[in-house]
């Protein structure tokens, strides 16, 4: 059977990957999982023991998570170079390097801007201060990644690639929790309108959204959640 991808939404970086295999055109089936809440099960627990998304469930049913690892595996599958470079090039080097930069620091710098929108209790002193600083530290990883892109019109060269998933899928946060004004950050803002209209960001919104889409033909089932736990569960049982 083809590889699940367990995808969060609302506003999920899981979208970025989504792209990546509609871009690699292998055929994969998806799963949404709505945050927090749908993750909050035992059911899910036995998936994704941290209770997060992305979660990859590969074709011998063993779970794959974290981003950078289920980018890694996309790139083992990437033998046409339509997502990746040859092993050892300086593209695929620079490829990791944006991918470790967005996951880690780019990604984590919205932590205090998720705390402060989804936080039950605590004082709107401790809200306002949160906001505060995840503020200041979405900026400063804005100011360095405008810093890191070069000339091209992707991140790596005329094509997008995994570091571009990786991208799309966390850099409408910004406008998400109205961290920052885009316009000093040209580069960012470019490449965000160009991976935006591209037909394969487009479908995953799509798909994250709920709505009828037609992708590239590589997706082969959008597949209920409790089925798909279900199917796990009973495997674990047998
Ligand atoms: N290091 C993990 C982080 C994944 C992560 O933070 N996912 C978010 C969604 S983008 C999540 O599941 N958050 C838990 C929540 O919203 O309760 C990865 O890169 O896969």
């Amino acid at each position: 059977m083809e590889p699940i991808l367990f995808a969060g939404y609302p506003a999920g970086s899981s979208l970025g990957l989504v792209a990546a295999f509609e871009w690699l055109g292998r055929p994969y089936r998806a799963t949404r999982v709505h945050m927090p809440d749908a993750m909050l099960t035992e059911a899910y627990a036995r998936v994704n023991g941290r209770q997060e998304t992305p979660v990859l469930l590969r074709e011998d049913g063993s779970v794959l998570t974290e981003t950078m690892a289920i980018a890694r595996w996309l790139e083992l599958r990437d033998e046409d170079h339509r997502i990746s470079f040859p092993a050892g090039s300086a593209e695929a080097h620079r490829m990791h390097q944006f991918i470790g930069f967005l996951n880690t620091g780019f990604t984590g710098a919205f932590t205090p801007l998720w705390v402060a929108l989804e936080m039950q209790d605590g004082s709107e002193d401790y809200r306002q201060a949160l906001r505060t600083f995840g503020r200041g530290l979405v900026a400063h990883r804005h100011r360095q990644l405008e810093a890191m892109i070069g000339g091209a019109p992707y991140l790596i060269g005329d094509r997008p690639s995994l570091a571009d998933a990786v991208f799309v899928g966390v850099a409408r946060w910004a406008e998400f929790h109205q961290a920052l004004d885009l316009t000093p950050f040209p580069k960012i803002q470019a490449l965000k309108a160009r991976l935006e209209a591209d037909p394969a960001v487009r479908f995953a919104h799509a798909i994250e959204d709920g709505v009828p889409a037609t992708g590239c033909g590589a997706m082969r089932g959008l597949l209920p959640l409790e089925e798909v736990l279900g199917e796990i569960g009973a495997r674990l049982a047998a």
